[in-house]
């Protein structure tokens, strides 16, 4: 994939909706452990940065409005339209949308982009306004007055979120794989990823030269369509000898970095060598959390959603015993 850093690290008003249909897509995956910090990281950031949101609306008669696509429209100024909304009693909440392809997963309706913060100034002084439903056809997010409230005293940060699924569940910019150093292709996890990519990752796999144990490797996502990029990483093969955790812990480590370097804000890592590679489970979470907290604790500054993905129960049992141990 011939694409420079740059590009890639690129944060569009369209990739902080992308990055808040994620978050909220991951919350609902998280059942009831399910934090909101993530989905609040992406609010926050994306009422910082001019985030877009489509407002279904009626379209008025007689007045000229631009049409900008098929069913979206820009309002000129002075231009007088309804929004729609849903009525809940005597109060009434306003759907809003972070896609086209969100929007048609219902009926097409006319909408236009508007300022997630515009929208939410709108409203705020609006008694009979309960708030704002984003996305209501599918996995969609209440972001009621009280939240909004919750939303202004928070302060983004880096968020760590243990979930009982395996990456290719788990929508985020970059999911990791368990690789070896061939870099092309395996059983476990690795399996499963060139699988759902399709054949097009083996191409690009094939240009990377392979990758030592403890180092890092990006590539496209391909047909994976849950994430931006793949991440391929090798973990050590376990022998209890005291390398094991420096590798492991390197290829935490060299992950993140390259996200970053890549402008994700989110990463979905398996527990790498816990599988094949035989890394003992809660050895293998307790050097993964101290590694995330280091390169954490060296980047005060960057906010990343991180999800550790649980393939095996025992994993989620064993990352639960160590932050429970940790509180
Ligand atoms: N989907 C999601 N996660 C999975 C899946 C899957 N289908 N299968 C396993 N995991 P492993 P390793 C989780 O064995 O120990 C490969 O052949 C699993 O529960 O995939 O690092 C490579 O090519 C665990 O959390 O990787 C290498 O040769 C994690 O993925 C070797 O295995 C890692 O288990 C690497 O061994």
């Amino acid at each position: 994939m011939a694409v420079t850093v740059t590009e890639r690290g690129k944060m569009g008003k369209e990739r902080l909706t992308k990055e808040l249909e994620k978050a909220v897509f991951n919350w609902y995956l998280g059942g009831d452990d399910a934090s909101l910090e993530p989905v609040f990281n992406c609010l926050r950031e994306g009422l910082a940065n001019e985030m877009e949101v489509l407002v279904p609306f009626a379209v008025p008669d007689g007045q000229e409005i631009k049409q900008l696509e098929d069913d979206v429209y820009a309002l000129g100024e002075g231009t007088q339209v309804n929004f729609m909304h849903i009525d809940e009693g005597d109060r009434f909440i306003v759907p809003v949308f972070t896609s086209v392809a969100e929007m048609r997963k219902g009926e097409n309706i006319a909408v236009t982009p508007i300022q997630l913060a515009v929208l939410l100034d709108i409203f705020q002084n609006r008694n009979e306004c309960n708030g704002l439903v984003i996305n209501p056809w599918g996995k969609n997010f209440l972001l009621s007055k009280k939240i909004q409230e919750m939303l202004e005293a928070y302060i983004p940060q880096s968020r760590i979120q243990v979930l009982q699924n395996g990456v290719l569940n788990v929508h985020a910019d970059a999911i990791v794989n368990a690789a070896n150093s061939s870099l092309l292709g395996g059983g476990g996890v690795d399996g499963a990823i060139h699988r759902a990519a399709g054949k097009a990752l083996l191409e690009e796999c094939r240009k990377l030269g392979g990758c030592e144990t403890g180092e890092a490797k990006i590539t496209g996502a391909y047909d994976i369509k849950s994430a931006d990029y793949i991440i391929h990483t090798v973990g050590p093969v376990y022998s209890g000898k005291d390398e094991d955790a420096k590798q492991l812990a390197s290829c935490y480590i060299k992950s993140l970095d390259l996200a970053l370097a890549n402008g994700c804000r989110s990463i979905a890592f398996p527990g790498i060598s816990t599988g094949v590679y035989g890394y003992p489970l809660d050895e293998a979470a307790d050097v993964s959390l101290d590694a995330i907290a280091a390169w954490l604790g060296s980047h005060p500054d960057v906010v990343m959603n991180i999800y550790l993905c649980c393939f095996k129960k025992d994993e989620y049992e064993s990352y639960m015993r160590l932050l429970s141990e940790e509180e």
